[in-house]
């Protein structure tokens, strides 16, 4: 038996919903008593990372330091829900070591298609990484490791966010519970 706590670990490419997914898992968890502490990529790297870029290095020091802090909070008891890209196998593999070790970790992938992230460009990422404006963009000029141990994939451009919220959350449970 491990401990109460857990680790929900969403990765996908920028604009992939992982953030909606992460707000919305934390807001229905913190709703039924369960303390969910989420660690978004962007406050993330306000805090936390500030001032890390983007090359390989940057990015497997901020993923381990989200799962350093992910693995801190369940060792206590609490639910984490981290939502970097974390394109790397080798970092996703550290964040379930050290989550692993503290308690259940669940990884999400949030699988939408690159296609239907770059259409959906909210913030203008993908045309400024296409224009060359931006070094290291990934999906387009850095790589993504599509994960090949998720818990749960999730198609934003398929499933509804109260469906994937509700996926994650009886997976969750089931965790917690065994
Ligand atoms: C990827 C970048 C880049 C580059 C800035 N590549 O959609 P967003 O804006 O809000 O989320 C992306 C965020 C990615 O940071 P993470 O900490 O999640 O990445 S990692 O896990 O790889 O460390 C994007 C923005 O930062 N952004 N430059 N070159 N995303």
């Amino acid at each position: 038996a491990h401990a109460p706590g857990a680790v929900v670990f969403f990765t996908g490419l920028s604009g992939s919903g992982k953030s909606t997914l992460a707000r919305a898992l934390a807001a229905e968890l913190d709703d039924e008593g369960l303390r969910a502490t989420l660690l978004d990529g962007d406050e993330v790297r306000q805090h936390l990372s500030r001032g890390l870029g983007f090359d390989r290095a940057s990015r497997e020091l901020n993923v381990e330091r989200i799962g350093y802090v992910a693995a801190l909070v369940a060792s206590h008891g609490g639910v984490a829900v981290a939502a970097p890209i974390a394109p790397f196998a080798s970092g996703r593999a550290r964040v379930r070591e050290l989550a692993e070790g503290a308690g259940a970790f669940l990884l999400v992938h949030v699988s939408t298609p690159l296609e239907v992230c770059e259409a959906r460009d909210r913030k203008g990422l993908y045309a400024k990484a296409r224009r060359g404006e931006i070094d290291e963009f990934t999906g387009i000029s850095s790589p993504y490791e599509e994960p090949t141990d998720a818990d749960i994939v999730i198609d934003t451009s398929r499933t509804s966010v109260d469906h994937a919220v509700a996926q994650v959350r009886e997976k969750l449970l089931a965790h917690l519970e065994a």
